[in-house]
């Protein structure tokens, strides 16, 4: 164990508070900051409208509807996703990465978006400690996890696995012990990160208990960072892999940062971030907001995108073997076209251009990945795709998005076990949605309670008969 995690344990052991977070002093200054901020802006624009709401806002879920104050994330039509305002390519750029490593590290991300500024090197080395402290499980709920039955689907354990850890929310004891709601950020921060830091050994019990036929699980080790750790559960010990886990845990986290920011399509307004933040505006604990964000990533219409753009892919591959042309590419879109289904990876409901999270994995792809045909695939796809949609008039972009990519790169490292990959990216998930409770706690915001109209209400409403 190193020098930082020792003096974590140290403290706790003398009775301090469990952990003496490193990110928890740059925060509050911070929170003070913006709560008077917030309570200004609120006092002075409560009543200034900012948007329309339609028949077709309510008719279509809430498609467009700006409803939700969501301090963590934004989604730009053309620079695509930006974390604290920095877009994907400044962070690839400026995030802190691993030793001899190219990826952003997940932890310097995470710790970005919860206090808008990248970590020092002694800030971030004392930060994954500190998370690596905060990973372990108790033997009770490894068992828990490792009893759950083998072909039960990897997305209901892990759900259970994070509830499994329930118990342990600090939040949860200080509401009980009647916390003062000034301070009710501190705590969900303690659980936050918690949760964060444990996730991947969850997710890891998980592809264990359903994949790993019987191998013992391997521990957490204080020499490797969050991801590396995450890669050696899911037992690939290749070092690109390790690179490979970082981008992907930093690329699906999912979350802009913009202070005071009213947001209302894929940054908190997708569905496992909505539903996080739902149910943490009950005053839940972090952990079961996050597995009620993990059971809405769950559904087909969510996080299992990468899983169909792969299985369109290997289909591919099977009708046209190893020696397709973009010829074949383009008769293959036509057909998909043609029998009314979409081509899995390609448009978006906001962005307008190629996603760069998509750009990040043909980047990684071109730096360490040479003579895959299925990589190849993607690339060719790219190549063909974009045209031949936009050829169809109808597709308001016809650019690829992050899933276009992801499944072919974990294929390459070995990782084949698609039923698995949305926990992948609940993985990720975690670092943006409960860096964005923190936000929520501080800044005191209240319980979501929209109205809804049945639609013979909604009929005389266009009518002005209400
Ligand atoms: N293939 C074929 N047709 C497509 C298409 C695609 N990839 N993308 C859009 N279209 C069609 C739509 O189905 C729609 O057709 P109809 O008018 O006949 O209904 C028309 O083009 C206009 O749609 P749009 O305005 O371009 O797109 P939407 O905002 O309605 O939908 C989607 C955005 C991402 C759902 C859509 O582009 C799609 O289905 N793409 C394929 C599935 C996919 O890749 N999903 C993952 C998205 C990434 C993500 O957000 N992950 O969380």
């Amino acid at each position: 164990m190193n020098i930082f995690a020792k003096s974590l344990l140290s403290k706790s052991q003398s009775g301090q508070r469990m952990f003496a977070s490193v990110v928890r002093n740059k925060l509050e200054a911070k929170i003070v900051e913006q709560q008077k901020v917030f309570s200004a802006f609120k006092k002075e624009h409560g009543n200034t409208k900012i948007g329309e709401i339609t028949v077709g806002s309510v008719c279509g879920g809430m498609r467009g509807m700006a409803g939700i104050l969501y301090e963590t994330s934004k989604l730009h039509p053309i620079q695509g996703i930006n974390y604290r305002e920095k877009d994907l390519y400044e962070i690839k750029e400026q995030a802190p990465r691993a030793e001899g490593g190219r990826e952003p590290l997940p932890e310097g991300v995470l710790w970005l978006l919860l206090t808008g500024e990248f970590p020092n090197e002694q800030e971030l080395k004392e930060f994954q400690s500190e998370l690596y402290q905060r990973g372990h499980l108790s033997k009770d709920e490894e068992r828990l996890i490792q009893a759950f039955p083998k072909d039960m689907h990897p997305m209901t354990q892990f759900s259970m696995g994070v509830m499994a850890c329930q118990p342990n929310s600090k939040y949860a004891k200080a509401y009980r012990d009647g916390v003062h709601k000034s301070k009710y950020w501190e705590t969900t921060l303690e659980d936050a990160l918690d949760v964060c830091a444990k996730v991947p050994r969850i997710a890891g019990l998980v592809f264990n208990n359903s994949y790993g036929h019987g191998k013992p699980m391997p521990d957490q080790d204080p020499s490797l960072d969050y991801s590396a750790n995450y890669a050696r559960y899911l037992g690939i010990e290749d070092k690109n892999f390790s690179e490979l886990m970082r981008l992907y845990l930093v690329l699906h986290a999912y979350i802009y940062f913009i202070f005071i920011n009213f947001i209302s399509d894929h940054e908190g307004g997708n569905v496992s971030a909505h539903a996080t933040h739902l149910v943490g505006s009950t005053l839940a604990d972090p952990y079961l907001s996050f597995a009620a964000g993990m059971n809405g990533l769950a559904g087909p219409l969510h996080g299992l995108a990468n899983q169909e753009c792969l299985r369109f892919l290997l289909d591919f591959q099977t009708k046209y073997g190893t020696k397709w042309t973009e010829h074949d590419i383009r008769d293959y879109v036509r057909d998909t076209l043609a029998s009314g289904k979409v081509v899995p990876g390609y448009g978006h409901a906001v962005l307008r251009q190629t996603d760069p999270r998509f750009m990040c994995e043909l980047e990684f792809a071109n730096h360490y990945i040479h003579d895959d045909n299925l990589v190849n695939l993607v690339k060719a796809c790219y190549r063909v795709i974009p045209d031949a949609l936009a050829q169809t008039g109808k597709v308001s972009n016809p650019w690829p998005n992050v899933d276009a990519g992801s499944g072919a790169l974990l294929m390459h490292y070995g990782l084949n076990q698609f039923d698995y990959y949305t926990v992948l990216f609940g993985v990720s998930r975690a670092l943006g949605v409960m860096s964005a409770q923190v936000w929520s706690r501080a800044l005191g915001l209240p319980i979501e309670r929209p109205n809804s109209l049945t639609l013979n209400h909604l009929m005389k409403k266009v009518k002005n008969e209400l």
